[in-house]
């Protein structure tokens, strides 16, 4: 049996003694440490499958969550690497009615690991302590919510609630997670980011905040409007968000976005700017339909354009205005084109 089957099969007999070396021999040998965190996550996985076809119960998957948090404790020193502190506070926890933690201690330790100082409220947290940890907290960046129930998913809703009925939605992000969550759970509820795993929301964090280093701005948004949409992909979340922070007003119409939609909100929003998406050289195609059709109807209103497989070129010769290689250099932008 090769190094990784074994740490899968200890994590799903839930052998929590024999894990830790079981993991410490994997790296020794080479293993990646993201391969066999990965490796546990499947046996989890594995385990949570056979839990619903009640072939074991509460108690094995008690014993395989007590060795996967033994395993991950000997990777931690390999996943975990970052100045902690320097990017800004983050207040996590698992929301109201749900004991699961490993997933959000991952995260935890991921976002720690890409620089930020994490206050951790444990699990079964109410709406109302998130808001005490924000007011003790006004400098937070991030609020981040965990829940591995669908029944406990209205409680991240709860959160939100909350803090909207309190007017404390500006200053920082939140971000939702957890396997039940999906990106159209987080839009329903008003959350600013999902991301699937605590890689992702390590790195999602560290894109959002890596150009602002200060405290957001105090100012309500209300430059603009611009228009942001996605053709494909997800890259003008962080675009918006930035731009948000600079005192801009943005109509975020969302991702796999077709160009009557564009159109539409140019009519409905009369905007000072557009900015479009895409990250695949397939979706390039529904960029450029959408640049002719505004063009067509008005010349007069700025087009930028982004994303992971644009140039400045290609965005030429697609007819957009402009092109930003990331989030500052379109603010930057705004700032001398937008009064
Ligand atoms: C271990 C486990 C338990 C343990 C938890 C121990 C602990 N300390 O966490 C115990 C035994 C306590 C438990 C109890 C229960 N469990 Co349970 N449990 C699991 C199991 C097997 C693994 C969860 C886990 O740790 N996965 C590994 C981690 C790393 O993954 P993760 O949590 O999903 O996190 C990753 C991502 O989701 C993401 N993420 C997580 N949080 C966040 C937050 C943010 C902001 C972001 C961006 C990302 C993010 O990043 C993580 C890492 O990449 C799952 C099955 C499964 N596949 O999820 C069932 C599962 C979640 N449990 C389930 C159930 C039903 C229960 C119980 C109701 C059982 C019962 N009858 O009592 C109780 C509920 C207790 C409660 N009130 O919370 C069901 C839920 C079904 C549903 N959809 O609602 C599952 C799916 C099993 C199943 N297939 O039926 N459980």
């Amino acid at each position: 049996m090769s190094r990784l089957d074994e740490v899968f099969k200890l994590v799903s007999i839930g052998k929590s003694k024999l894990i830790a070396p079981a993991v410490q021999a994997a790296l020794d040998e080479g293993a990646d440490a993201v391969e066999v965190l990965n490796t546990m996550i499947g046996a989890m996985d594995e385990v949570g499958e056979k839990f619903k076809r009640e072939e074991i119960f509460v108690p094995e998957m008690l014993v395989s969550a007590k060795a996967m948090k033994k395993g991950v404790e000997v990777l931690k020193p390999h996943l975990a690497s970052g100045a902690a502190g320097a990017a800004g506070k983050v207040i996590i926890g698992t929301v109201a009615g749900d004991l699961h933690d490993i997933g959000k201690n991952l995260v935890a330790m991921m976002i720690e690991s890409a620089g930020f100082e994490v206050m951790d409220l444990g699990v079964d947290v109410p709406a109302e302590r998130f808001v005490e940890a924000y007011q003790a907290n006004p400098d937070t960046k991030i609020i981040a919510l965990s829940a591995l129930l669908t029944t406990t998913m209205p409680s991240m809703q709860a959160v939100l609630d909350e803090l909207n009925s309190r007017g404390l939605r500006e200053k920082y992000i939140v971000m939702v997670g957890g396997a039940p969550v999906n990106q159209s759970f987080a839009d329903q509820i008003g959350a600013d980011y999902y991301t699937p795993d605590a890689a992702t929301c390590a790195e999602t964090a560290k894109a959002a905040f890596s150009t602002i280093k200060d405290t957001f701005k105090e100012t309500a948004a209300n430059k603009g409007p611009i228009i942001m949409a996605t053709v494909h992909g997800d890259i003008h979340d962080i675009v918006k968000v930035v731009l948000e922070s600079y005192g801009y007003k943005v109509i975020d119409l969302g991702k796999d976005v077709p160009p009557e939609t564009v159109v539409e909100a140019f009519y409905k929003h009369k905007p000072k700017a557009i900015g479009l998406s895409a990250l695949m050289t397939t979706t390039v195609v529904s960029m450029e339909k959408t640049i002719t059709m505004l063009k067509q109807i008005n010349d007069m209103c700025p087009i930028f354009v982004g994303g992971a497989v644009l140039t400045a070129d290609f965005a030429k010769e697609i007819n957009a205005d402009y092109y930003s290689k990331d989030a500052m250099e379109a603010v930057e932008l705004m700032n001398q084109i937008i009064d």
